[in-house]
This record gives C-alpha cells, sequence and structure tokens, in this order.
C-alpha cells in the first residue's frame, strides 16, 4: 500500500478544515407525505442557533451557522449574532427564499411580470440588510423557477430576465460582499429549470463580476453525473463558491452526506485538496444542506460532519507525486490503486486523535449522548411551535 506517509501535514490540513451548519438542519422535516416531530426541536432561531453549537462543541470544525430568511427571521438580528457568539459559533450565509409566496406561482427573478421580478430582487435587498446586521459575507441564492411544460414560458426571455435581476441584486450587495449562486436540475418545475446546471450559473455569475461564485449541491445532479469533474472545472475558473453537502440515493433526498455515496464524497474531496482549494481561505465554503426526517437531528449533523473530515483524510493520504508519475507514465492500474490505496485506509483512529489533541472526545457521538443535551432539550423545550422546514 501506498499512501502520502507526511503525517504532520495531513493533521495539519485537516486541522484547518471547517464545515459550515444550516439552521433548518435542526428543525423539523420530512417528505410531502408526513413531517415527523420530535422532543427538544428548536423552536426559533435561538434554539437552532444553539443545537448548532452543540455540533461544534463535539466536533470542533462547524464555527458556523446559515440563515434562511424567512425562516429565521428575528427582530433583533445584532441579538441573535450575540446569541450566537456566547454559543461559540458565528452567523455566516444568508439564504433567500424564493419559493414559498403565491407571488412566484410562474416564477421569481424570472417572472414575466416586472412587479413580481422587482418584489423577488427587493426580498434580497432585505437579505443584504441581515447580512449587514449579522455580518455576514455571503448571500446564496437557489433559484427555484421554471416552467412545467413545453411552451408554458419562453426560456429565452427568461434567461434575460434573470440576468436583469441578478445584475441589480448584485448591484445592492457591499463591496466585500460574495454572491453564492446554486443550481439544481429539476424540482420544484419538471420540465426546465431556469439555473438547471453549473454552466448556466457560471455564465450569470461571469456577467455579474467577480464575487458571483457557483454552489455546488451535491444532491442537484442527474444520476452518474461526474460531480468531481465539475469541482475541478469550476476551481480552475476560480468560481466555486460553495458546497451543499448531501447524500442522495433518487432525487434531492437531503440525506448525511457520505451515507449514499462515500467513495464519491471521496472523489470530490481528492479534487479539492489537489487543488489547494481545502485552505481556509481558498475561497470555498464547505456547508452542509441536509434535511433529518427521521434520525436525531444534531446527531445527524455531527455524523455528517465526521463523514466530510473522514473523505478529506483520505483525499490527503493520496500520494500525489506518485499518483502524478504513474499518470505520466500511462500505468492506469497502478495509479487507480494509488487512490485506491488512500481510500481504504481507516482514517478513524487518525481523527480520533486529532480530536484529542485538541482537547475533544474521540468519539464525537458517543460524548454528545454523553451529554445529555438531548433529554435537557427535550424537558425544557415544551409548548410553542415546533420549526419546520418551510416556517
Ligand atoms: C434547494 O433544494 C436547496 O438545496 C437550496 O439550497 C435551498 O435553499 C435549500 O435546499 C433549502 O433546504
Ligand atoms: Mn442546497
Amino acid at each position: 500500500m501506498t499512501i502520502n506517509s507526511d503525517r504532520a501535514s495531513v493533521i495539519a490540513a485537516l486541522r484547518d478544515q471547517t464545515v459550515e451548519l444550516p439552521s433548518w438542519a435542526f428543525g423539523n422535516s420530512g417528505t410531502r407525505f408526513k413531517v415527523f416531530g420530535t422532543p427538544g426541536t428548536p423552536r426559533d432561531p435561538f434554539e437552532k442557533v444553539s443545537d448548532a453549537a452543540q455540533v461544534h462543541r463535539f466536533t470542533g470544525i462547524t464555527p458556523r451557522v446559515s440563515l434562511h430568511i424567512p425562516w429565521d427571521k428575528v427582530s433583533d438580528y445584532g441579538k441573535l449574532a450575540e446569541h450566537a457568539a456566547g454559543e461559540g459559533v458565528r452567523l455566516s450565509v444568508i439564504n433567500s427564499n424564493l419559493f414559498q409566496d403565491d407571488d412566484y406561482k410562474f416564477g421569481s427573478l424570472t417572472n414575466a411580470d416586472p412587479a413580481i421580478r422587482a418584489k423577488a430582487v427587493a426580498h434580497h435587498a432585505e437579505c443584504v440588510e441581515v447580512m449587514r446586521a449579522t455580518g455576514s459575507k455571503e448571500l446564496k441564492i437557489w433559484l427555484p423557477d421554471g416552467i412545467n411544460y413545453p411552451g408554458q414560458g419562453d426560456l429565452r426571455a427568461r434567461q434575460d430576465w434573470l440576468a436583469e435581476s441578478l445584475a441589480q441584486v448584485y448591484a445592492g450587495m457591499d463591496p466585500d460582499h460574495r454572491l453564492l449562486l446554486e443550481y439544481k436540475f429539476f424540482e420544484p418545475a419538471f420540465y426546465a429549470t431556469d439555473i438547471p446546471d453549473w454552466g448556466t450559473s457560471l455564465l450569470h455569475c461571469l456577467a455579474l463580476g467577480e464575487r458571483a461564485k457557483v454552489v455546488l449541491d451535491t444532491g442537484h445532479h442527474a444520476p452518474g453525473t461526474n460531480i468531481e469533474f465539475i469541482v475541478m472545472q469550476l476551481l480552475r475558473q476560480g468560481r466555486l463558491g460553495a458546497f451543499d453537502f448531501n447524500s442522495r440515493f433518487y432525487a434531492d433526498d437531503d440525506l448525511m452526506v457520505g451515507a449514499a455515496d462515500p467513495f464519491q464524497l471521496f472523489r470530490v474531496m481528492n479534487e479539492i485538496v489537489a487543488a489547494g482549494a481545502l485552505a481556509p481561505d481558498s475561497g470555498v465554503n464547505f456547508m452542509l444542506d441536509q434535511c433529518h426526517n427521521v434520525e436525531p437531528k444534531i446527531q445527524g449533523q455531527i455524523r455528517s460532519v465526521m463523514n466530510v473530515q473522514e473523505a478529506t483524510a483520505k483525499a490527503l493520504l493520496v500520494d500525489r507525486p506518485a499518483l502524478a508519475a504513474a499518470q505520466r507514465a500511462g500505468d492506469v492500474l497502478g495509479a487507480h490503486g494509488l487512490l485506491m490505496d488512500a481510500y481504504n485506509s481507516d482514517v478513524r483512529p487518525l481523527l480520533a486523535e486529532l480530536r484529542q489533541s485538541i482537547g475533544l472526545d474521540g468519539d464525537p457521538i458517543a460524548a454528545f449522548q454523553a451529554s445529555g443535551y438531548e433529554s435537557k432539550v427535550a424537558v425544557a423545550r415544551v409548548g410553542g411551535v415546533q420549526a419546520s422546514w418551510g416556517a
């Protein structure tokens, strides 16, 4: 077996890694058939942030929380930011919402009606205000717009309206703000989505300017898509702004990252490491975008973070000089074997050691379970309305 033997550099890279958590992962979620409640589910953004902080407390690598507006609307964002700081985390990416207003039935930033497009642009101005109040530097837009039937809308006009609307949103942002533009191949629209792929997202980002970057949600591709190729290509262009990590078996399942296809996650992290994009100043924000329908939510987030760490550690174990030599020599099986040597390494002892070296328990899930937090909040959080995806 041949792997990278520079253990110190592997540990140093892992020590610097961070993952951002989504506030909505801590609320209830489900399918269109049923949303199950869970004792102790947060009832407001403050409680969601407290739960997110638990993940950071036990993994040590999740110091940031993304918010979704209006789901996380509060009257005093300064107070929410202070609450986060008190819990040892900070508020980060602000996600806009263009999919839950009746006016957006036929589109938001792409609507044929200029008044509705203006309303969608104004929503982003509101999100930028939230960014100023929370200190967030990134605005994330996922566009649900699209059409269900051929002929229903003018594909080209919708792109033009989108470009115009996005330019207005971008113009309203501060010079140190970044716009993160997410793509998704289908759902809620079934025939044609207005930003269905990385190419469309990239074209809009290029038209907007340097501070517009693409978000790659791992669940937003057709089955069989080579996601690591997209990662490599966006990195080459300096336009990979962020990941929304999750797993999919069929559609946009939003399951725990690394659960469906740990080898794919490794291949993605392999491109990241190969391009030097793991470094904190690389401009790539590694985020989770998941829902925990049936598993305990905080533990689900901890497991996901551990899966990302394991894939990263394996990617760091690739013997890159040996791999480059094998690739150049046309040694097909040798090169493939080098990748598989890293992938098949058991990195769990290394990660446990890393955690212990920063004063954490080597087993974050067991330590969290032993902390009694879940039963404490189940008793404390009675009454009120449990937060839910979409509320
Ligand atoms: C859309 O499916 C998406 O991936 C976007 O990132 C949304 O903001 C998020 O999910 C909400 O769950
Ligand atoms: Mn997403």
